[in-house]
């Protein structure tokens, strides 16, 4: 049976999610990041290499990187419409938003959190320069970009209720935390009509509802 190594506030959501929506069976093992740093704890550390959540075991196999895990779980339970088939509709929006999400809007968020990092955590007598910096880079790189696919998720979602169509897939369950991630940030998407919209139809299905539940407290963190 599958194990998630559950990491406090941090992308395994989306695993448990998945299994809730697939309906099986699994475990959680919970973990909590170190108070100073966020960081995951030795103990996390020793699952994978890597060590990053994330992480699951299943008998000999630890498998980490949100997507190579969506995909494992996916090939072992193949009755389902959560991943459209080559022919199927909605099969390259699916491929599209499952590589976007993670591929371009999450390390987006990240840089954002980095930047935020930078403002706040260096001395004083450089916080200017430090600040200077950050906000040119935040306004010629990140905000643009992100803008540009926050742009574009919302004009897909203005004729389609999900990211491949009228189905519900594995690419809405990647979207879905880096939206829960955006909107702690004071709500940054609510000037795309059609992305709040999406969110509160994602918030309402029940097993997404379950996975948070089983989480616990969720709180994305930002920087
Ligand atoms: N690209 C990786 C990113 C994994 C990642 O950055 N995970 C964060 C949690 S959201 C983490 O493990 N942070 C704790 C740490 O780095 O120790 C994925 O999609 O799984």
């Amino acid at each position: 049976m599958i194990t998630v190594h559950n990491l406090e506030n941090s992308q395994s959501i989306r695993i448990l999610w998945l299994l809730e929506e697939l309906g099986v069976d699994y475990n959680i093992k919970q973990y909590y990041r170190d108070k100073e740093t966020s960081f995951a704890s030795d103990e996390y550390r020793k699952i994978h290499p890597v060590g990053w959540a994330p992480t699951i075991t299943d008998g000999g196999v630890a498998m980490a990187e949100t997507n190579a895990i969506v995909d494992y779980i996916l090939d072992k339970h193949t009755d389902n419409s959560l991943r459209p088939k080559e022919g199927e509709q909605g099969r390259e929006a699916y491929l599209y938003w499952f590589h976007a999400t993670q591929g371009s809007l999450m390390p987006f968020l990240v840089w954002s959190l980095v930047l935020n990092r930078m403002d706040n955590g260096v001395p004083f007598f450089i916080k200017p320069i430090v600040k200077a910096l950050t906000k040119k880079v935040r306004a010629q790189f990140v905000a643009p970009r992100t803008d540009k696919l926050l742009t574009h998720l919302n004009n897909c979602l203005l004729n389609n209720q999900w990211l491949a169509g009228d189905t519900f897939t594995a690419a809405d369950i990647v979207m879905g935390y880096c939206l829960e991630g955006l909107d702690a940030r004071a709500g940054e998407h609510h000037s795309y009509t059609h992305i709040t919209r999406y969110m509160s139809d994602m918030r309402s299905r029940d097993a997404y509802k379950i996975a948070m539940k089983k989480n616990g407290a969720f709180n994305p963190i930002l920087d």
